[in-house]
């Protein structure tokens, strides 16, 4: 009897291990189905003479450029009034400014200037003193090829200007994090939303060109207008489609139980470092570089009690762009907060952290409701000393290292026990027959804590098990219970 009942347990750990398989394959299915959708990516087609009106339109208001850039940065920085930023310093915002020139292939950095300035408003962006010690400094640096002007959005009067003392290009930051989106993007989603995320750039800056009337060889007619709307109506078009395929596969994640959490944070803080660690998913790359991830992707973990659960990760914050680069981002991101939690993942180290995390916590919470379960992330503990991280951390949060992998226990078993309640998880004990399409079902749909021959009659199996609610009735539904 004995025998027999060891024999049914190896028996049941062997088909526990073909099933875990199994569903890691139906994951797979789902999961990947998000990268067929570049076929709907061939339904956004342009013509050559369509790309060609584009690239100049591209050329002359956002400066693309094949080859990289010898830059020189000026950081502005407003010295009173309401303008002026209280959360940050010039000296971390222009260590931002570096950062987002850093992460350009072919760029490189020449020189960099805070310069201060009574308003980001005026024609004229610096006084006549101030200007002539700024000549001095450009034109003292080898080789600069353009000027970054780290302010969100500058007006067109304002390049204008600069670009006519220094003839030379003049980027501002919504530009710069554009051609980055450009580098990065590598899904359809990803890429039509860049495209998009380009148009209200170029259109405000006909609009400034229009309004000053300044007599230059770009054209602002009709016709281009007309162009730029077409493009962004196809565009926004070609983007309904792709969010109907996920919400599909979205469906089809809810469908399989399995509770959500999403990962958000500032642009390099570590959150697909975090996911990777806690998924072991080696396919993940994580990279010193601004807006490394720009999709929205989904990655299957466990949890201590085995529970499966999906992990979602997200384009990183930034402060002081506009609104309308994030934009097309946004329904993406805030699918992805739907999740049962949300995990907010900040860098510890970074000397900017306050205000990153104001910043991230500001926006998040215009996207979700006040109930969200929010977990509190400090990363890259190893990189601090440890009486100075208490300071700046929220109280509540988990201290880790993703790359030391300490902290990573505490922050599971939060998660576990946080699980249960937000994804209304239930427990049940269930006696089915070994081996029979019940048992097979929970073991691809559920998680299955434990599974014992039944004492009293070994042909049975007891299964504990953790489900959702809907989950437990389409079980009663599927074997009419
Ligand atoms: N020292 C240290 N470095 C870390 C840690 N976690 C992540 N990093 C590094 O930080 C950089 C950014 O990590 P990512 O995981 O790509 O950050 P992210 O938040 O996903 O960044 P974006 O996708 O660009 O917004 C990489 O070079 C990582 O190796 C950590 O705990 N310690
Ligand atoms: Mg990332």
């Amino acid at each position: 009897m004995r025998c027999l009942k060891k024999f049914i347990g190896i028996l049941n750990k062997s088909q526990y291990i073909i099933n875990r398989k199994k569903e890691v394959n139906v994951f797979n299915a789902i999961y990947q189905c998000k990268y067929i959708s570049n076929s709907t990516f061939q339904e956004y087609n342009e013509s050559e003479e369509e790309n060609k009106i584009y690239s100049d339109l591209c050329q002359d208001y956002l400066g693309t450029v094949t080859r990289g850039n010898r830059v020189f940065i000026i950081q502005p920085y407003i010295k009173w009034g309401v303008q002026k930023k209280r959360s940050t310093t010039p000296e971390l915002q222009l260590a931002e400014a570096v950062a987002l020139i850093d992460t350009l292939p072919y760029w490189s950095i020449v020189g960099k200037k805070i310069v201060p300035l009574l308003s980001l408003q005026k024609k004229q962006l610096v006084g006549s003193g101030t200007m002539e010690t700024l000549k001095k400094d450009i034109r003292s640096c080898p080789h600069v090829t353009a000027i970054f002007v780290s302010a969100n959005l500058l007006k067109f009067i304002q390049i204008a200007e600069l670009q006519q003392i220094f003839n030379l290009p003049i980027y501002d930051r919504y530009s710069i994090i554009i051609h980055i989106f450009r580098e990065h993007a590598r899904t359809s989603e990803a890429k039509l939303q860049v495209a998009l995320a380009e148009i209200p750039y170029i259109k405000k800056k006909m609009i400034d060109l229009a309004n000053y009337r300044i007599q230059k060889r770009i054209n602002f007619d009709d016709k281009t207008k007309a162009f730029l709307h077409a493009r962004e109506r196809k565009l926004k078009n070609a983007l309904v489609k792709l969010k109907e395929h996920r919400q599909l596969i979205k469906r089809q994640r809810c469908r399989y139980g399995f509770p959500n959490i999403a990962i958000v944070g500032y642009t390099n803080a570590g959150k697909t470092s975090l996911i990777k660690a806690l998924t072991g998913d080696v396919s993940l790359q994580p990279e010193n570089k601004l807006f490394a991830t720009l999709d929205t992707t989904v990655h299957q973990g466990f949890l201590p009690n085995n529970m499966k659960v999906l992990y979602i990760d997200t384009i990183g914050f930034i402060q002081d762009v506009p609104e309308t680069l994030i934009e097309p981002f946004r329904v993406t991101l805030e699918d992805a907060i739907n999740a049962e939690i949300i995990i907010h993942v900040f860098d510890i180290s970074h000397p900017d952290v306050k205000a990153q995390v104001q910043h991230v916590q500001k926006t998040i919470q215009s996207m979700v409701d006040e109930n969200k379960l929010i977990i509190n992330v400090a990363n890259k503990c190893d990189l601090v000393e440890k009486n100075a991280i208490k300071s700046v951390v929220p109280e509540d949060a988990f201290i880790i290292s993703t790359t030391k992998l300490t902290g990573l226990d505490l922050l599971r078993s939060k998660l576990e026990e946080d699980v249960i309640n937000a994804a209304n998880i239930i427990k049940k004990r269930i006696r089915v027959r070994t081996g029979s399409v019940e048992a097979s079902w929970l073991y691809k749909q559920t998680t299955v804590l434990s599974a014992e021959p039944d004492s009293n009659n070994s042909q049975y199996l007891i299964m504990d098990i953790l489900m959702t609610t809907p989950i437990f009735y389409e079980f009663k539904r599927v074997f009419h219970l």
